[in-house]
């Protein structure tokens, strides 16, 4: 069965090669990239039954969405949309230590994305509803259905989860906060940074909790995470790495920490498996190809950086 259910919009991403501004750069490699299925991706490699649905163009970047989705093990929901190209994004490293993003989205068929695509049952046969914020930003009818979906999966007791994940070129934060906030209080699980949380209110925690959300979790990178929930807060420190990459770093947390919850486990053990998916994904370039499956996970939790004989 079907545990997680997730819907966003996923993009063709299309990043340099080297380090330099995307000015000069030579060479593009492609992939593709969206933080929804990023985190289906994460949960589907710790062996977690995940489905995603969005809507791509009918053209060959669209195609490999799919392709690349399925062949990742995912239910692959992927509405071919006649009238509207997929999405994209640019990602370059002007400098060792900066990485930009440029979209390429505005009137994509994933901003197309409407109340009426997500099917009968689809969310009350699952587990887990996991929403961000960035597809209810993308459009008044992404939003609808991002909405929607919530009240579905509140109206059936599904878990939802919600990764604030707010992109300034999408929205301000005066017209993102009230939308985002409007989720987060639906929500039973709560991601963000400091800085996320008060773009939806000041005193974030407390006044989620008081609204019914039972996990805030509190993202802080390489210092790790905390989680406040009605009995208190915990915290964990990450893990000392060295980063190539850290677009896509978020979402792997929130894989981690998902599987943790659906398999049961405490708050502390989660945290450890959400910081140490986050830190796994750094290692390599790209969004999600560096999601761990629970054997890497166990290797780098045992420490492991030797070579594999
Ligand atoms: O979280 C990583 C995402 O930023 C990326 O994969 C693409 O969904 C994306 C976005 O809108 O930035």
């Amino acid at each position: 069965m079907t545990r997680v259910v997730t819907l966003g919009e996923t993009m063709a991403l299309a990043r340099t090669t080297e380090i330099g501004s995307l000015r000069h750069a030579a060479g593009l490699a492609l992939g593709i990239g969206g933080a929804e299925s990023n985190v289906a991706v994460g949960l589907r490699r710790l062996g977690v039954d995940v489905s995603w649905l969005g809507r791509v163009g009918d053209d060959p970047l669209g195609e490999r969405i799919a392709r690349e989705l399925r062949a990742e093990g995912l239910d692959v929901r992927a509405i071919v949309d006649g009238g509207a190209p997929t999405g994209l994004m640019l990602k370059e490293r002007p400098s060792a230590a900066s990485t930009a993003v440029h979209y390429y989205r505005r009137g994509s068929a994933g901003s197309r994305l409407s109340p009426s695509d997500v099917p009968p049952e689809w969310i009350e046969e699952a587990d887990l509803l996991h929403v961000t914020g960035i597809t209810p930003l993308l459009s008044d009818t992404a939003r609808a259905m991002v909405l929607t979906a919530v009240e579905r999966a509140n109206g059936a007791g599904i878990t939802v989860s919600f990764d604030v994940n707010y992109r300034s070129a999408l929205a301000s934060p005066a017209v993102a906060g009230p939308i985002l906030r409007e989720i987060a209080e639906r929500a039973t699980i709560v991601f963000g940074g400091l800085e996320e949380f008060a773009l939806m209110t000041p005193d974030a925690a407390e006044s989620l909790l008081d609204a019914g959300v039972a996990h805030v979790v509190v993202k802080r990178g390489p210092d790790g995470a905390a989680v406040v929930t009605a009995d208190g807060s915990t915290e964990a420190p990450g893990f000392a790495i060295d980063p190539l990459d850290t677009v896509g770093a978020g979402d792997a947390f929130v894989s981690g920490y998902l599987s943790a919850h659906l398999d049961g486990l405490d708050i502390a053990a989660a945290l450890v498996r959400a910081n140490a998916c986050g830190a796994m994904a750094c290692l390599v370039p790209g969004d999600w190809e560096a999601a761990p499956t629970r054997r890497d996970l166990e290797r780098f939790l045992a420490g492991g950086g030797d070579p594999v004989r």
